[in-house]
């Protein structure tokens, strides 16, 4: 640290060329993120709330309102009247809530100490640190041939001490919908703790489905789902950080609630304490600005992105993973290694993300990828083939 204060401008310049380093998304080369630029209505009011804590809600009673709402609001895109829950950091963080509601319900209501948790070979690795942390041990269900988490696998790896199944609506590497409704059924008849990871698709299927898109049910009109991830962070146009995580009940944030003496209330549920105000305000504002309407609209277009880009790659030799079933397109050449490809890409100016299972190019078609962009990528894919 400078002994002596320094100059703003100084500062400013010293951190503008730093952040020269970053790549910025309306340049339409990030092709691998999840995360968009934020809606500038909803970093405007983010600002206003920088200040806010809801830590510690008694001081801050307006912006706990706020949150209140907005998990509200959410609730009524996910089927459910009266939800609990909160905006936190992001979809880690939110499904290490619900791992810890599971894992905690259960060892309250059935006496289980070493728990374990069912998870689709597809999860995201968030699932991996939370399994860590709360020391449960990962039971890995597999695949089906259209990637989506096998039914039958699930069915078989159902025991004394598994705390929780978990299935993903849009799955991080294929944007894919597991068979949730069928899951749910399981989990309930078995009486096991059912969370979905709706991180990315959370803030489009509710929409999609309502256009008319066929897309399955995946949230809590579905009997057996205790607990939803849903992200204003990616496909709700807030800025980072915003997740969220939603309950059923309330009994599952009371099994996680600690005393937290000194504060306005008396105990704390979140895994975070001092914990940002400013992206519920954030998110309550562009959910209230874009509206059902503006929030359709935006996926709609980013469905019709994604039919044009898979079109273009079709007709161009290249071999699709699977059908896109959200934005997200994953792709091979018929004939050049997946990072042969991904390099040649890179040395043009994409940043591509490649997937790990299976192997491939995967683009999510975010909101600052514009089909302008497209047909760049889709002319330099033409040279590579
Ligand atoms: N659940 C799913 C289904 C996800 O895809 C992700 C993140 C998470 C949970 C975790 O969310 P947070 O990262 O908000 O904690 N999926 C992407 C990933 O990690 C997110 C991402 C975002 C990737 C921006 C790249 C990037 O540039 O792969």
């Amino acid at each position: 640290m400078d002994d002596k204060p320094v100059d703003k401008d100084y500062i400013l310049n010293e951190l503008n060329e730093i952040h020269k380093l970053d790549y910025n998304y309306s340049d339409g080369r990030i092709l691998g993120s999840m995360c968009t630029e934020a809606h500038p209505f909803a970093k405007e009011v983010y600002c206003k709330f920088l200040d806010t804590n809801l830590g510690d809600p008694g001081l801050f009673k307006g912006t706990k309102l706020i949150e209140n709402k907005v998990i509200k609001s959410i609730g009524e895109l996910l089927s459910i009247d009266e939800p609990y829950g909160n905006i936190v950091t992001g979809g880690t963080e939110a499904n290490i809530m619900a791992m810890r509601a599971a894992r905690n319900h259960a060892r309250k209501y059935k006496g289980i100490h070493d728990g374990e948790i069912i998870v689709p070979a597809s999860a995201h690795f968030s699932f991996k640190k939370a399994a860590d942390m709360l020391n449960l041990k990962i039971v890995e269900a597999e695949l089906d041939e259209n990637y989506r988490i096998d039914i039958n696998s699930v069915k078989n790896l159902i025991s004394d001490k598994t705390v929780a199944i978990v299935a993903i609506a849009g799955t991080t590497e294929l944007g894919l919908i597991d068979p949730i409704e069928e899951i749910s059924k399981i989990a309930f008849e078995n009486n096991i703790y059912f969370h979905v990871d709706a991180a990315f698709g959370g803030f489009s299927i509710p929409f999609l489905r309502s256009m008319g898109f066929d897309l399955p049910q995946f949230d809590f009109s579905l009997e057996g789902v205790c607990s939803i991830t849903v992200d204003p962070h990616k496909m709700g146009l807030a800025p980072i950080p915003a997740g969220g995580i939603l309950f059923r009940k309330e009994e599952y944030l009371d099994v996680m609630a600690v005393d937290s003496p000194y504060l306005t209330v008396k105990t704390q549920s979140t895994i975070v304490g001092t914990r940002m105000g400013a992206s519920s305000a954030a998110t309550y504002a562009i959910m209230k600005y874009l509206g059902k309407e503006g929030y359709s609209k935006l996926a709609e277009q980013l469905m019709d992105n994604t039919k044009f880009l898979k079109e273009g790659l079709e007709d161009l030799g290249y071999e699709l993973v699977c059908e896109p079933e959200l934005n997200i397109v994953a792709f091979n050449h018929p004939n050049m290694e997946t990072n042969v490809l991904a390099q040649k890409l890179e040395d043009l100016g994409w940043k591509v993300s490649v997937s790990k299972c299976p192997v491939a190019i995967r683009i999510v078609l975010m909101n600052h990828i514009k089909k302008s962009h497209l047909k760049e990528l889709l002319e330099d894919l033409k040279e590579i083939i």
